[in-house]
């Protein structure tokens, strides 16, 4: 046998990975520490906004520090045996001691505590995020389609901004209309499909930041004009994270977190499109923007769906080789019935139905806008009358600095407040 024969090195070797493993637990605690508590994100994570995002956040580096921890030890060992016990001359075979009892037990029993200790964190952790707390969480319906989201409150209106309410739990109910969404929060961390056919839930609470919370402006149609402005509150965004067809991408919209006062504005504001846009075709427009954009040009060019432009009064071919003139009754059928009538060479797209996201004023607003891209007249303000416009502008603007600075102190007192008691108790 050789001077530096294998029999000689068993104990050297099963020494370093026992003391290894024996300092290993300790070590990846604190590393798992040290990545948690911290509001801010960090190269793997965005901002933490919920309640259980912390607890998701442990959980990633505890795993991601115990793989860093075994990907080197394997790694580094791996090539230091390599060439420590390489064959030195022709014919030198390894002799001797193949067998150790202690290093088979300790790389049995440390792997599997480990992987033990992944699932049970992780059984807990996706408890909590199933389970909504006891106090009665409010409730947001929510519905998927290619390849927008809207959400219907409370008071039954709908929009396509999630408005969450500071520091009070929120289940969301949700369902698609065509093929499997996925609805998720990177800042809240949760994440859940989208199904046609049955309804899923998943459940957030948004934690307050007053720090960071501020005046929020939402241009919803993106035409660089704002439609919507509260005093403060916090800005995230809520995307489709199942890949679900051409324009999966376009699936991104807002989660607005406001303090209460401010959340009723929201909701009242979404309740009364009349009140937010000066007339039907503004309105319609902003529609479009928000849930038809994706499928239906304006400006002639090719998509999904037939443009809009010049569409209105137009003589339509459809499948079946009927000649259609658009006008209201039609419009509104391929908004409500979208496969009662196809129009030819679309026969391989799909519309999904708005029937439950459309009221009249919807329906008004769509139809004078699609009148007004074919040079029409359109009425320029609401039938029946609406806000005046001096107090539209007036909502549009920013309060007056004392204004402003008495409404930063008190909006989202009662978040901060909540949030104290949450912590001390
Ligand atoms: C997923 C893509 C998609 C979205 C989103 C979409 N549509 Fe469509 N739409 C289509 C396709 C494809 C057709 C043509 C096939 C048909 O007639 O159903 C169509 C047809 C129509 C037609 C008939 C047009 C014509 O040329 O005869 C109207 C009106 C219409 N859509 C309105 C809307 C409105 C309003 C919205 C938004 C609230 C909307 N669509 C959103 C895909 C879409
Ligand atoms: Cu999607």
């Amino acid at each position: 046998m050789n001077r530096r024969g294998i029999t000689e090195h068993p104990q050297p070797a099963g020494t370093l990975i026992r003391r290894s493993l024996t300092a290993l637990p300790l070590a990846m605690v604190s590393l798992a520490a040290a990545g948690c508590g911290a509001k801010e994100g960090t190269v793997f994570m965005p901002e933490q906004a919920s309640t259980y995002a912390a607890d998701v956040d442990w959980l990633f580096y505890y795993i991601f520090w115990v793989c860093v921890f075994f990907t080197t030890l394997i790694v580094v060992l791996m090539i230091y045996f390599a060439f420590k016990f390489r064959q030195r001359e022709r014919g030198e075979w390894a002799q001797g001691s193949t067998h150790s009892t202690s290093l088979e037990i300790g790389w049995t029993i440390v792997p599997t505590v480990l992987v033990l200790s992944f699932f049970v964190f992780g059984f807990r952790g996706m408890l909590d995020m199933y389970t909504p707390p006891e106090t009665e969480a409010d409730r947001v319906y929510v519905n998927a389609k290619q390849w927008n989201w809207s959400f219907r409150y409370k008071n039954g209106a709908t929009g396509k901004n999630l408005y969450l309410k500071c520091n009070r739990p929120v289940e969301l109910v949700m369902t698609s209309d065509d093929v499997i969404h996925s609805l998720w929060v990177p800042a809240f961390r949760g994440k859940k499909d989208v199904v046609p056919g049955r309804y899923t839930k998943i459940w957030f609470e948004p934690e307050w930041d007053q720090e960071r919370a501020g005046r929020v402006e939402l241009d919803n149609d993106g035409d660089g004009t704002i439609d919507e402005t509260y005093e403060k509150g916090l800005v995230y965004d809520l995307k489709c994270t199942e890949y679900c067809g051409q324009d999966h991408s376009r699936m991104l919209t807002k989660v607005i977190v406001l303090p209460p006062s401010e959340y009723d504005k929201a909701m009242a504001r979404i309740a009364n499109p009349t009140d937010t846009y000066e007339s039907p075709a503004k309105y319609g427009e902003a529609l479009w923007s928000q849930y038809c954009s994706s499928c239906h040009s304006v400006d002639g060019s090719a998509a999904t769906g037939p443009t809009w432009l010049n569409l209105w009064g137009k003589r339509q071919v459809m499948s079946s080789g009927e000649s259609i003139v658009v006008d209201e009754d039609y419009v509104k059928e391929s908004i409500a019935y979208p496969q009662a009538k196809i129009v030819r060479t679309y026969e391989n797209q799909r519309m999904s139905s708005f029937k439950t996201q459309f009221g009249e004023a919807e329906y008004i607003g769509v139809i004078d806008y699609m009148r007004q891209l074919s040079g029409e007249e359109v009425q320029k303000s609401w039938p029946g009358g609406t806000k005046k416009q001096e107090e539209r502008e007036e909502d549009a603007r920013p309060p007056a600095d004392a204004d402003a600075e008495a409404m930063h102190g008190e909006v989202g007192a009662c978040c901060v407040k909540a949030e104290q008691e949450r912590e001390a108790g």
